[in-house]
């Protein structure tokens, strides 16, 4: 009788997947990124934040947080670049990171390829 009671405990543990029916999760889904203190967060049509002055010799990271939902369970995780406007910067991705390293002094205008500019930023450097 222990014994059974013990399964049962094991059984609800493990039961307590919101209802996906133990369903083994898929590995290497896109997933969010937290930025890292003073990075900027990609997200859904903005970025945050969208204008961030740093000094010269400042590599700034961007982290993509553009996922809504359970990535592993039906979420969506929409694409965004970082594009400055020499034409350099990111892929046009929907998880991971971007980093740049700002050795000039000077403002730097870059938004998303996909959603153009009203998904914008700079990044002044002095
Ligand atoms: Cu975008």
């Amino acid at each position: 009788m222990k014994a059974f009671f013990v399964v049962l405990t094991v059984a609800s543990v493990y039961g307590c997947g919101g209802g996906y029916g133990g369903t083994t999760a898929p590995s290497n889904q896109p997933t969010n990124t937290p930025p890292p203190a003073g990075g900027i967060s990609v997200e859904n049509n903005s970025y945050n934040p969208s204008a961030k002055t740093v000094a010269v010799g400042t590599t700034v990271q961007w982290a993509w947080n553009s996922c809504t939902g359970d990535p592993n369970y039906g979420g969506t995780c929409t694409a965004h670049s970082v594009t400055f406007d020499d034409g350099t910067g990111s892929a046009i991705q929907d998880h991971g990171t971007f980093s740049k390293l700002f050795n000039t002094a000077g403002t730097f205008n870059y938004h998303c390829l996909t959603h153009g500019t009203a998904m914008s930023g700079a990044i002044t450097v002095q």
